[in-house]
């Protein structure tokens, strides 16, 4: 039998985010399964790179049980991060550049010596330089962000754009911080740190563990985003967002009128 084609299942993902075109849903249709998401996933972020961009960090997704309840999928799972699609902090994104764009609060870790392949994770404080509050923003390229498992990690785990708010020295306790996104000053959903995974330390050794399967190495320098804490709030045209996390600060960004 021959597989399904990664390289064509690629091109339909990347040309749906470029173009801003929902696309349906194509894993079982196409017979894509979890490792063969992740290869489309590996192409798909290649695409970019051919054109210039660099990767800069890596995000974990469903790490919290009200992202798992939104979108209907129960794994935990990575993504790529490259630098065309970072947002320097209160700066403005294009709504017209997305096909439904949503907004979630997320800590963000910045590596720096992390362990060799094979290896065990060392210490956290090893392993992350600083943390800082972040926003992630998503776009699912499948109409009515629906998907299946194999669908969104094919999709780069709806990767789109991510602010990073101001670094700080690792806290002693990252496990039951507040966190708030605002719309416009209102409060739109509240948690908690201990919703990822019940510390989001956690997701760093998720991540480790589960990108070494796929023969990746997380990067000193890199961006990992621990995966938001809250459900995904739509981001509608000329708000202001913002995301607090307690103790690390505010990161901020504004949608295009
Ligand atoms: C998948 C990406 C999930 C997170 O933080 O849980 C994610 C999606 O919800 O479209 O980034
Ligand atoms: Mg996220």
């Amino acid at each position: 039998m021959i597989g399904p084609d990664i390289a064509g299942i690629a091109e339909r993902l990347g040309v749906a985010a470029d173009t801003a075109t929902a696309i349906p849903q194509l894993a079982a249709e196409t017979g894509l399964d979890v490792d063969g998401a992740y290869a489309v996933q590996t192409a798909l972020v290649q695409r970019r790179l051919g054109r210039g961009e660099r990767l800069v960090g890596l995000k974990m997704g469903l790490t919290s049980k009200a992202k798992m309840a939104q979108v209907g999928v129960n794994e935990v799972i990575w993504g790529r991060l490259t630098d065309a699609m970072r947002v320097p902090d209160g700066g403005t994104v294009d709504v017209g550049a997305y096909i439904h764009p949503r907004v979630e609060p997320e800590v963000a870790f910045l590596l720096d010596r992390l362990p060799e392949p094979g290896e065990p994770m060392g210490s956290f404080t090893d392993a992350v330089r600083a943390v800082a509050p972040a926003i992630e923003l998503i776009d699912s390229r499948y109409a009515n962000f629906t998907f299946s498992l194999p669908d969104v990690i094919a999709d780069n785990t709806s990767a789109a754009a991510f602010v990073v708010g101001p670094w700080s020295a690792v806290p002693d306790g990252l496990d039951n911080l507040g966190v708030l996104l605002e719309v416009d000053g209102r409060v739109a959903q509240v948690g908690s740190t201990a919703a990822i995974l019940g510390d989001p330390r956690r997701a760093l050794d998720e991540g480790v563990r589960l990108v070494g399967r796929h023969g990746v190495r997380l990067r000193s320098g890199w961006v990992f985003l621990a995966g938001a804490a809250t459900a995904a709030v739509p981001l509608a045209p000329g708000v202001h967002v913002r995301a607090v996390v307690e103790s690390l600060g505010t990161a901020a960004l504004r949608a295009s009128s």
